[in-house]
């Protein structure tokens, strides 16, 4: 947890109390990948480009590491930007007929799943 000192400037602050803000680091959950047998690899790698902005070279890579490892950590968000990607992830794969998944884990603090 970390602690900030409002920046009062160059106020005169003899009659002001000193106002403390508490800064809480936002829950953070990670989007993981996971393997199937018939999703084209392509497609996973298009994906990864189009919904999380990564390169082709990182995006095959994380397809790679689901296809032989069974999963893979595609990236870490806020709840409300991980949840809309994982959405979108579900509409193109419903969109094209591929059974291709990623869900939510807890990366820190939260406890939505
Ligand atoms: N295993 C799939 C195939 O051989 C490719 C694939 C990779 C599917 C990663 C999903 O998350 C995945 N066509």
């Amino acid at each position: 947890m970390s602690e900030e000192k409002l920046n009062t400037g160059s106020l005169d602050t003899d009659n002001l109390t000193e106002e403390k803000i508490q800064l809480k680091k936002p829950d953070m959950y990670r989007i993981v990948l996971l393997n199937d047998d018939y999703t084209p690899r392509d497609f996973v790698v298009w994906i990864i480009m189009r919904i999380f902005y990564k390169t082709e070279d990182e995006s095959s890579r994380i397809m790679l590491e689901a296809h032989k490892a069974g999963k893979s950590t595609i990236g870490v968000y806020t709840f409300d930007i991980a949840k809309t990607k994982v959405t979108q992830v579900e509409q193109l794969a419903e969109k094209y007929e591929h059974p291709l998944k990623c869900v939510l884990e807890v990366e820190s603090g939260g406890d939505k799943g």
